[in-house]
């Protein structure tokens, strides 16, 4: 470890400051506390004076974990979550993160030190060379370089802004490494940094758009509501629960909406998510994206003929972005505006005549539900040998019921998507998992985000093949001593763990070692592994995680034949010679 820099250097008349300490100044002077990040040139400084002056700097194995847990901060936190990196190989490690952060709309802040701007932009071949800015701009909701520290408070202040206003999305603010050496008077320094005032501001939606929304929400005979995690983001908890509940709409929470009413909620409709969706006439989405993970609001998801068909449903969008409206289906009622305002705006604009929708359709969704939640109870209840993913997730779910409190962290294919189907969430902002894109490796970044945002323990449920992408950061986890059970639903494999290379030789490409012990990883730094072949063990496992608070890895073995090939979306694979 080297030495700690005076954080202000006294000469004969003047105090200086210098671009390391401006850039702490600037981000603790807008309330941001933590960074996420991996030291080296040009920025092993900025993490050493940043924890002197008393920031949580949580230092990774791979800067894409560290791009993913301060991604993952800014949707709990709705304060830009930042990742810190090196320049060129370290900034495309943390660029992956920069992306899905913009896809999710989660706000982020990718801070990458570059290189000699005057080598790089002649090619002249520096140190990690390379044309950054540029890089990051497509991936990015915007992105800012600052060359000189007198910027530094303009540079952090639209990079804060750009993260968390309107659609949150990741930023990029490149810092060359000339800039954190330029020193200058301290006075001047601290004037020039820029609290930022209302970074989010609100977005009260036009009272005529209300009114549109409402009347069509009248007319519905079979009304229902989608809630995704951008009303999850927005903490406007107690008024959607009040909106849901004084409409009695059904509805439908997606996957990272989980728990903003419980799952339990007598208007859940996920267990009849296959009858609502084609059902509906009237679908009101509030924070939610008409994307592939709503089939596009069209085709035999949504009772259309063919594939692209609409299913006549009449849509109302309440979203921030007055550009999303349209984007798949026609939008007969977008309601523009931050999801606070625009449900508080629905709320009162209801009035007292506002009547529940049909019994006929409350009861054919109430019908349907029973049905399949009891078909589940069977499921659950059977006990085969080698255990499968519903025996195991039989014990994660009376878990999480007794831990609501608990953050709870899912990736996988087949473990992703039993494991959504069958734990229940009962608080808002409990469950974090792969996202708009799919995507496997945020797993143990999440864990360590959760843990450090929330202060609460975390539960994560991993497949084998998600695990391996983030795995080395069980070290840090045991390093920060957080309270993480993760629980690995081990069938060998990406899917599975059956396939065979017809042609022998070489294993086939979605499997692994069988019966792998990836508890041992856990042990090796000094947390609890364990191995649990049967759901008593498993049980016992969590429970004694959740109480001891110790990092902890449950190797779950999972019969190897239980999966399906790319969980519930085996139709997205491409088959040779399909027609369009
Ligand atoms: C970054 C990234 N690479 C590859 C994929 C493709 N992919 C989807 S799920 C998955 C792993 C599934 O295996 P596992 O995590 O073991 O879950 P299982 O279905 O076996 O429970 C992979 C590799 C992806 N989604 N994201
Ligand atoms: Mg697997």
């Amino acid at each position: 470890m080297g030495t700690v820099e005076p954080q202000v250097a006294t000469t004969a008349q003047t105090q200086t400051t210098d671009g390391f300490q401006l850039v702490i100044d600037a981000l603790k002077l807008n309330g941001i506390d933590t960074i996420y990040g991996l030291p080296g040139i040009p920025i092993t400084d900025l993490t050493r004076r940043a924890q002197a002056d008393g920031m949580r700097v949580l230092s990774f194995r791979h800067e894409q974990s560290a791009g993913y847990a301060a991604s993952i901060a800014g949707f709990l936190t709705q304060k830009p979550g930042i990742c810190l990196t090196v320049s060129a190989p370290g900034f495309l490690n943390g660029l992956n993160a920069l992306a899905h952060a913009t896809v999710n709309c989660f706000p982020m802040i990718l801070i990458s030190g570059s290189s000699e701007r005057e080598i790089v932009d002649l090619q002249q071949g520096d140190y990690e060379e390379m044309d950054q800015l540029a890089i990051a701009r497509p991936l990015a909701k915007a992105a800012y370089r600052v060359l000189h520290a007198e910027d530094i408070g303009v540079g952090i202040a639209r990079a804060i802004r750009a993260a968390v206003s309107g659609r949150p999305g990741g930023v990029y603010l490149d810092l060359p490494a000339k800039l954190f050496a330029q020193s200058m008077d301290a006075e001047l320094g601290k004037k020039n940094l820029i609290k930022v005032v209302d970074p989010a501001p609100k977005q009260i939606p036009a009272p005529d758009a209300v009114e549109r929304a409402l009347d069509l929400l009248r007319s519905a005979k079979k009304p229902l509501i989608i809630l995704g995690k951008g009303a999850a983001y927005a903490q406007a908890d107690s008024q959607i629960k009040e909106l849901v509940e004084k409409t009695g709409i059904p509805y439908l929470p997606m996957s990272m909406a989980k728990g903003l009413l419980p799952d339990t909620h007598e208007q859940c409709a996920s267990a009849a998510r296959s009858f609502v969706l084609p059902g509906a006439d009237v679908v009101m989405l509030i924070g939610a994206r008409l994307n592939w993970l709503l089939s596009h609001g069209k085709g035999k998801t949504w009772g259309g003929k063919g594939p692209k068909d609409w299913g006549g449903q009449k849509f109302i969008q309440v979203d921030i972005s007055p550009q999303e409206a349209d984007s798949n289906v026609r939008i007969d009622a977008p309601v523009v505006g931050d999801i606070g305002s625009c449900v508080s705006a629905l709320i009162s604009g209801m009035g007292k005549d506002f009547g529940k929708p049909p019994a006929e359709w409350l009861n054919a969704v109430s019908e349907k539900k029973k049905g399949n939640i009891a078909k589940m109870a069977e499921t659950l209840a059977k006990n085969p040998t080698p255990m499968n993913f519903h025996s195991a997730l039989a014990v994660v779910r009376d878990i999480v019921k007794g831990n609501p409190d608990a953050m709870f962290v899912n990736e996988g294919a087949n473990a992703l998507d039993f494991t959504r189907s069958v734990v229940d969430m009962f608080m808002p902002r409990k469950r974090i998992d792969v996202g708009t894109w799919g995507i496997m490796g945020v797993g143990m970044g999440y864990c360590v985000a959760a843990a450090v945002a929330t202060r609460q323990p975390v539960i994560a449920i991993e497949g084998d093949s998600a695990f391996g992408f983030s795995g080395m950061e069980v070290e840090t986890i045991c390093r920060y001593n957080l309270p993480v059970c993760i629980v690995i639903m081990n069938n060998n494999g990406v899917y599975k763990g059956t396939d065979v290379n017809p042609r022998g030789g070489d294993a086939a490409p979605t499997v692994f070692v069988k019966d792998a012990r990836y508890e041992k990883l856990m042990e090796a730094f000094g947390g609890v592994g364990v191995y649990a072949k049967t759901p008593g063990e498993l049980r016992r496992a969590m429970e004694e995680a959740l109480r001891s608070a110790r990092p902890t890895l449950i190797n779950a073995v999972i019969d190897e034949t239980a999966g399906t090939e790319s969980g519930r979306i085996t139709s997205l694979n491409p088959t040779a010679g399909k027609k369009k």
